[in-house]
């Protein structure tokens, strides 16, 4: 690996160190970063038993920006010394150098210089002595050298508190040889190129042992939404009760700001009256409805309804509440009751409610009822056909399924994908999972 002087340079170290060395002294010593001796240190493990590499915490004094500019420049103090000519400063002036104002004070308690305040032309500053000694600069380079214990605990707290020095922990390595140490290692081939081939000069190369715990890449692919995976679920639920709808790409492409689908089964339900004889039909959509709702957690202005119908001779409202069941039961919902509704276009009308275990209480899971006479009769139908259909949301089922609290997770410009690409396959028919927290009412 000669492409590391200083990979080198710590074997070379370690080859001839007593019991091993600490990679924070090292980079001082070869006057380089730390994280570069960690870089050959991983690279070196990287390799196999090379070395041995203990993780140690130590704490270590480092010279903050100023404390390097004062061991660079000199402290405040001794840079106002520095700044007073012989005959003297005029004070004002003084505190408007940049050290002025830090370096007069300390100066003054050094007794290096002193203010004559009886000059003509405002308050004069003197030097005191001829020389003075920059004890705090020499402080600092000594900490920067890497000699921090030659200050006695008292020196290192005054400039810590002079904010110019800090305490780290440096999480350091403590590097000694390994079983298979050797000065001349060289960097392990992690791929068999055609060049090694058809030179030969895989022969004379360490190859990289291979890992059979690593996990293989994951494949990117595309992931579908939660709500579709519910809509496949509830289209499959659909089909395989015997119900049907004719989709078109440019009906689908329509903007239509409706508020029901029904306009689709009454759509349905014309051209169903249009063919004689009469042949009993179930027919179902999952469509985008837009009604001005109020909104909240669980409730925006557009949703999509889920909607069942089936026209037949002689259809009660008994066989809408079998069907329901049954529809119900396929989405593991067991426990259901109903109650009286208005609707426009259905007479009677029913809410549907399910038992939720989770809240305990009965919550709505839809709405339903018979056609009205004056729905069906302009259709043409025949008079003793009768139509019953029911409806709900794509979206609070599968909130539900999804265990999302927040309507605007799922839909909306807010959406996290990693949601979309985390979401794990959607069964109806068994227990949601448990929603973040408990769900709203
Ligand atoms: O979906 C609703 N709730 C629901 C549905 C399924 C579900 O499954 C669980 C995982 C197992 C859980 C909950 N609701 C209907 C009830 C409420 O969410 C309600 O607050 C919101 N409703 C929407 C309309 O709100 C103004 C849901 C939407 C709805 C309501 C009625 C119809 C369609 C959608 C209808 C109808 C209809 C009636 C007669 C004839 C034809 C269609």
């Amino acid at each position: 690996m000669a492409d590391s002087p200083v990979l080198e340079q710590l074997l070379r170290r370690l080859e001839v160190a007593d019991g091993g060395l600490d990679s924070a002294e090292l980079a001082t010593q070869l006057g380089v970063e730390h994280q570069a001796v960690v870089g050959a240190v991983k690279s070196l493990q990287a390799l196999g038993e090379v070395i041995e590499a203990e993780l140690r915490s130590t704490k270590c004094w480092e010279l903050t920006a100023e404390g390097e500019e004062i061991a660079r420049e000199g402290s405040h103090e001794a840079r106002v010394f520095r700044s007073i000519p012989p005959e003297g400063l005029v004070q004002s002036e003084l505190m408007q150098l940049p050290s002025g104002k830090v370096g007069f004070s300390k100066a003054m308690s050094n007794k290096w210089i002193r203010v004559d305040k009886s000059a003509a032309d405002g308050p004069r500053v003197f030097q005191v002595v001829d020389s003075i000694e920059d004890e705090v600069q020499r402080r600092l380079q000594l900490v920067q050298s890497g000699q921090a214990e030659k200050l006695t605990e008292k020196e290192r707290n005054e400039l810590r508190k002079r904010k110019l020095l800090t305490e780290v922990v440096l999480k350091t390595y403590w590097v000694s040889k390994g079983k298979g140490f050797s000065t001349s290692v060289s960097k392990q081939e992690a791929e068999l190129s055609p060049e090694m081939i058809s030179s030969g000069s895989w022969r004379d190369r360490p190859f990289k042992p291979y890992n059979f715990s690593a996990r293989g890449v994951l494949p990117d692919s595309g992931h579908l939404h939660p709500l579709l995976k519910v809509r496949s679920q509830f289209r499959q639920i659909f089909l395989e009760m015997g119900y049907k709808y004719t989709w078109k790409l440019e009906e689908a492409r329509k903007n239509l700001l409706r508020t029901h689908t029904t306009a689709a089964s009454a759509r349905a339900l014309y051209r169903l009256a249009q063919k004689k004889p009469f042949t009993p039909a179930k027919y179902f959509s999952i469509d985008r409805v837009f009604r001005n709702e109020t909104l909240d957690a669980t409730h925006l202005a557009e949703f999509h309804q889920i909607e069942g119908v089936i026209a037949d001779h002689g259809l009660t409202l008994g066989h809408l509440m079998g069907v329901l069941r049954e529809f119900f039961t396929k989405l593991g919902i067991t426990q259901l009751r109903f109650k009286p509704a208005y609707n426009p276009y259905t007479e009677p009308s029913m809410e549907v409610f399910s038992y939720h275990q989770g809240l305990k209480k009965w919550v709505e899971v839809g709405n339903s009822g018979v056609f009205r006479p004056e729905m069906l009769l302009p259709m043409g139908l025949p008079e003793n056909v009768s139509v019953i259909a029911w409806g709900l949301s794509l979206e609070r089922p599968t909130m539900i399924k999804y265990g999302i609290n927040n309507i605007r997770e799922l839909v909306g410009h807010k959406v996290n994908l990693q949601m979309v690409y985390d979401s794990p396959v959607c069964r109806l028919d068994v227990e949601p999972r448990s929603p973040k927290t408990q769900e709203p009412a």
